[in-house]
């Protein structure tokens, strides 16, 4: 058993110790789309180095092609996986010259955000071909996401394909999945490992790490797959023994945001035991870039989603049993090959090395195959859900409703000329439609949910008139204040966290957003404001505008009498609150989910394509 242990590990450790120059790649007949589409500005300030240092990913969500539109500030991001891997491999270069130690480490959410991910053929199986590309870098620690467990498949996928391939540093301390053995009995176990111990860089003189893989209590999950909230995990004897042993530093790897959640109890469990033992961090999840310090020798840091982040973090560790503050640092590096370049010292034509290249190729292969280029129609212009205010003609909001529904749900529909009032969720918009090819991936990521659509017929438009302000306005403000923070909790349980990310956003436009872009003298992007010193920021950058945007949407409404019978459409998803509403409004009749019927056939999902090809071309 032991033996096979250190089998293992070597071989781990070949892998993510590369000798220096060994991967670099001098051939320069490639071609890729990756490069960015804008001239960017490079860092300024170098990173700082310590004994110890981590490169984080968090949240990937499946954007391994990198952000690919010319709309400011996505060039930002244009760094895709393969760039990210030779970011990684010349990293690790310097950290050897250095004599010191990195690490790779991912906080989970594989799944679900791009084509990449979800654009698979009927039958296949969501991520299952791109985590095959971020099982070839060398992460050291990755931990499971609530993304990897809404659909059982996907959850055994990584229990089966993805786990074995991170040889026991796959972690979910408190995820299991149920399964038939080998024996064909049904067993119960964790997904991944409950947690690892390792010593960094080899055997005979790295530092002893413990890792855990926690996710936050979470209960939007799939039958026949268990999340135990973390205040249970805590009191288990198998954690208890795992945290008995001092290392040389806890790296605490999870799926579950660094302030306002759990990771205080699996902190305190540990500082109990040892009271200044160094503890690192590493979480996600709220999609935001996030640092806090639960003491003086302990960093958590949380770096944003969708590969618009790559965030690192360095410690100068002193003599074990010190109880002086540890010097940390971190930094949020906006992931393009000018911030790549900059931060490793290479120039464009010997940045490339060959894994680099070939985890671009295939990703590019990847997309091929799923034919994620297909075409719609070309966006005239950008279409933001935050950036402009709500209706204006750049909101996709006001596009969705006004125009997008109206069109796509009318297409062979015998009801096209009974007047109507279409209502949907704004959160089933998620992502920006950008000026430019409007290509079936950015349908997957703008509107990835395949709700349907039903309608109640013979409604007076004076009364369907009034449905979306109530929906939009139930209640008085307090009432309404504390209905939502209830309805918050219970969406949160289940896995959303866009309302979070968004009041993020809209924090750091109040701050001093107006005068940071009146200035001029810095471009869009993220400007994170956390609790850690100094500037977390790689790249100063001036806010986004943001506007806020009501819950529901709708078309506008038909221009005919308050008495005329119209067919009142809405989507699925929010049957129960409209019928609540709708039974609120008038009293000729207590409307039922048997009253609504299928309006049509074309999804959430597709109303934006239908309508590009009918619009855009
Ligand atoms: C859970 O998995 C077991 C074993 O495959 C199966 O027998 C059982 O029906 C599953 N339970 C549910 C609720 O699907
Ligand atoms: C997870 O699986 C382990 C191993 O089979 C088992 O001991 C444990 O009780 C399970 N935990 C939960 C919460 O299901
Ligand atoms: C040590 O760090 C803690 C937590 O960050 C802080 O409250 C405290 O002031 C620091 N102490 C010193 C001496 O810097
Ligand atoms: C980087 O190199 C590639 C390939 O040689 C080239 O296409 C691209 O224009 C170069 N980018 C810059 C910014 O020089
Ligand atoms: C918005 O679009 C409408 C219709 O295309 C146009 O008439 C109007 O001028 C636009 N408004 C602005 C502020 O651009
Ligand atoms: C409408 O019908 C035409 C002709 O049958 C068909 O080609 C098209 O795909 C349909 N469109 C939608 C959105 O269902
Ligand atoms: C439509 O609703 C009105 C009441 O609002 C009712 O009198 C009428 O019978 C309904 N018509 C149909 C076809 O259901
Ligand atoms: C822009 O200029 C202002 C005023 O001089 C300065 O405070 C700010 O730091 C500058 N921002 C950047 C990103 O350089
Ligand atoms: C810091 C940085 O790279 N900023 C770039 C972000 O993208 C815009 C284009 O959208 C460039 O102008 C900036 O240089
Ligand atoms: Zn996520
Ligand atoms: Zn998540």
């Amino acid at each position: 058993m032991k033996l096979l242990k250190l089998v293992s590990f070597v071989h781990f450790v070949a892998l993510a110790w590369a000798c220096p120059g060994d991967d670099h790649d001098h051939s320069h007949s490639h071609s890729k789309r990756a490069f960015p589409s804008t001239t960017l500005t490079a860092p300024t300030r170098q990173l700082d180095w310590g004994d110890l240092n981590i490169i984080h990913t968090t949240d990937s969500h499946g954007w391994l092609l990198g952000h690919q539109k010319h709309s400011s500030p996505e060039p930002n991001y244009s760094g895709d996986l393969g760039d990210f891997a030779s970011f990684v491999s010349h990293m690790k270069e310097i950290a050897l010259k250095k004599d010191v130690d990195l690490l790779l480490v991912d906080s989970g959410d594989l799944h679900d955000g791009t084509g990449l991910s979800d654009g698979f053929p009927p039958g296949g199986i969501d991520a299952h071909d791109s985590n095959k590309f971020l099982t070839q870098l060398p992460y050291d620690v990755m931990a499971i996401g609530n993304h990897e467990l809404y659909i059982y498949a996907n959850a055994l996928d990584m229990h089966q394909n993805f786990a074995p391939k991170l040889k026991g540093r796959y972690l979910s301390s408190n995820v299991n999945i149920t399964l038939l053995n080998e024996h064909n009995q049904i067993v119960n176990v964790p997904v991944g490992n409950r947690f690892a111990k390792f010593k960094t860089r080899n055997v005979c003189r790295g530092r002893k790490v413990t890792s855990l893989g926690v996710l936050f209590d979470f209960t939007g999950n799939d039958k026949n797959t268990t999340v135990q909230k973390v205040a249970d995990m805590v009191k288990e004897s198998w954690f208890h023994e795992a945290i008995q042993e001092e290392p040389d530093f806890f790296l605490l790897v999870g799926h579950m945001p660094v302030q306002r959640d759990n990771w205080p109890l699996v902190f305190n469990a540990v500082r109990a035991v040892h009271p200044t033992t160094p503890i690192l961090i590493l979480g996600g999840h709220t999609h935001i870039r996030d640092c806090v310090q639960l003491d003086g020798r302990s960093i958590s840091l949380e770096s944003g989603r969708y590969m618009e982040t790559v965030g690192w973090l360095s410690a100068k560790l002193d003599k074990k049993g010190s109880k002086k503050n540890i010097t940390f640092s971190r930094r949020y590096l906006d992931p393009n090959r000018v911030t790549y370049e900059f931060h490793t010292g290479r120039k464009n034509s010997s940045f490339d090395t060959s894994l680099g290249k070939s985890i671009t190729k295939g990703l590019n292969q990847l997309a091929k195959n799923f034919d994620l280029d297909f075409t719609f129609g070309t966006a005239p212009t950008d279409f933001t859900t935050n950036r402009v205010p709500f209706p204006s003609n750049n909101s996709l909001l006001t596009l969705y409703g006004s125009e997008a529904m109206p069109v796509a749900l009318t297409v062979n529909n015998t009801r096209a000329s009974i007047p109507n009032l279409m209502i949907t969720n704004s959160g089933s918009l998620r992502f920006d439609v950008l000026q430019g090819p409007f290509t079936k991936n950015d349908q997957l990521t703008a509107s990835p949910f395949a709700d349907a659509f039903l309608f109640i017929p013979n409604i007076t438009a004076g009364v369907a008139n009034k449905v979306l302000p109530t929906l939009n306005n139930a209640g008085s403000e307090n009432r309404k204040r504390e209905a939502r923070e209830a309805w918050e909790r219970e969406l949160y349980a289940r896995g959303e966290v866009e309302m979070i990310y968004r009041r993020w956003l809209e924090e750091m436009d109040k701050r001093n957003g107006i005068e940071r872009r009146a200035a001029g003298n810095a471009t869009l992007g993220y400007v994170t404001h956390d609790s850690c010193p100094g500037v977390g920021d790689d790249v100063l950058h001036a806010p986004l505008p943001f506007f806020s945007v009501p819950d529901f949407i709708a078309s506008d409404p038909p221009a005919v009498s308050d008495d005329t019978p119209i067919d009142l459409v809405f989507v699925d998803f929010i049957q129960s609150q409209l019928l609540e509403i709708l039974n609120s409004l008038q009293t000729t009749k207590t409307f039922t989910a048997a009253d609504a019927q299928p309006y049509s056939d074309v999804l959430g999902n597709a109303v934006l394509g239908v309508f590009a090809q009918k619009a855009w071309n």
